[in-house]
């Protein structure tokens, strides 16, 4: 999300575009402004070439371009109740913000302010939230009066809400309720979305957002960092190879869609594991952090989860030096676990399991 012309549709599509290049993989784009692209992961690229596992199935991600968001969206303001609808249908936020002052593309409130724009848009949010925890308010408040203990939580958490809500304070920033679990289910707040602060800086600028954004991501709860949507647009007409070149040569470590994944997996709190099988599919999977083997495994086939026995795991570096599962075994790398193992990124697990 973010102000119309901040770059959101230019790093869509570089993003997008640069998914197929590193990745060589089919994106399907579902929509004009939706896409999957597979998350590019080295890690994956070296356990299947250690176990000649075959084809390699890398974990996706769904972006969808949005239109920009404008004063006022809140109430209904430039198309503004449908873009609060895609909103919230997301798992995370990428906040895209102007920071390059080029005067050829305008700006729709006629000066370049990253801070102020992330208030405009971050004001409409806060508002559209205020309205409808105010509404739930009303309602839990009625129902709290048969002093069910839930509902007395509930109605205390959204009090509590609606003034931070009223102070500038995004749902994120406060805990969420232990005596009332579903509040927040209940209310599903669009400020409570965890946030990636993407400044979209100037081409040959220094890939860093400016420090107030950082300390305003600080202060909300939420994360930022830094791309050129300029120079990612033009990096994804090369090919993976001249891309490359052109990144080493401009010092950019990391292509743009790596930044974003990066950081959209630690702001999901993400990790990775991986399964792999001789002349099998070699793939890469998400699960959360803290994700016990017996639950990762149903991320595989709900068949798997249910009949789970045990898991075989390694870490993919050992299984890589190792050359494979025997030297792995050999070593003592490989190690069964049980049901409440709690996977590790990196992990390569083979679950035994009966059907
Ligand atoms: N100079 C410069 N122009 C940019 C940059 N990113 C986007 N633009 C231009 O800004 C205009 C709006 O970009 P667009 O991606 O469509 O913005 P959106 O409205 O947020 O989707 C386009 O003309 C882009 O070429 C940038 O990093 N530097
Ligand atoms: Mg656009």
């Amino acid at each position: 999300m973010g102000m119309p012309n901040a770059g959101k549709s230019s790093l869509f599509n570089a993003l997008t575009r640069a998914g197929v290049d590193a990745a060589n993989y089919p994106f399907t784009t579902v929509e004009p402004n939706v896409a999957v692209v597979p998350v590019p992961d080295g890690r994956l690229d070296q356990v299947v070439e250690t176990i000649g596992a075959t084809p390699t199935v890398y974990e996706t991600i769904e972006f969808h371009d949005i239109a920009g968001l404008v004063r006022g969206a809140h109430r209904g303001e430039g198309l503004g109740n449908r873009f609060l609808a895609n909103i919230r249908e997301t798992d995370a936020l990428v906040h895209v913000v102007r920071t390059h002052d080029d005067a050829q593309v305008v700006h729709p409130e006629g000066r370049v302010d990253p801070l102020g724009d992330i208030e405009t848009i971050e004001t409409e949010l806060l508002l559209a939230d205020l309205e409808q925890a105010e509404r739930r308010l009303d309602r839990v408040a009625r129902e709290a009066k048969s002093h069910d203990k839930e509902k007395l939580a509930e109605e205390a958490w959204l009090r509590e809400l609606v003034s931070a809500l009223g102070e500038g304070r995004p749902a994120r920033t406060l805990p969420a309720p232990a005596g009332a679990p579903m509040a927040m289910q209940n209310l599903q707040p669009l400020s409570a979305k965890p946030v990636l602060y993407l400044a979209n800086v100037a081409e040959g600028d220094p890939l860093e957002p400016p420090a107030a954004l950082r300390e305003h991501a600080d202060t909300a709860g939420a994360r930022a960092t830094a791309v050129s949507a300029r120079l990612e647009a033009e990096l994804s007409e090369l090919d993976a190879r001249d891309a490359v070149t052109m990144r080493e040569e401009m010092g950019v470590q990391e292509s743009g869609l790596s930044t974003v994944i990066r950081e959209a997996w630690e702001l999901l709190g993400l990790i990775s594991f991986f399964t792999a099988g001789e002349g099998k599919e070699g793939r890469a999977w998400a699960v959360s952090r803290g994700t016990r083997a017996r639950r990762a495994a149903g991320r595989i086939h709900t068949d798997i989860e249910r009949g789970f026995v045990a898991a075989e795991v390694v870490s993919w570096r050992d299984l890589v030096e190792a050359g494979g599962y025997a030297g792995a075994r050999e070593r003592a790398k490989l190690r069964m676990e049980g049901r409440e193992y709690e996977m590790r990124d990196g992990d390569v697990m083979t679950v035994r399991f009966a059907p």
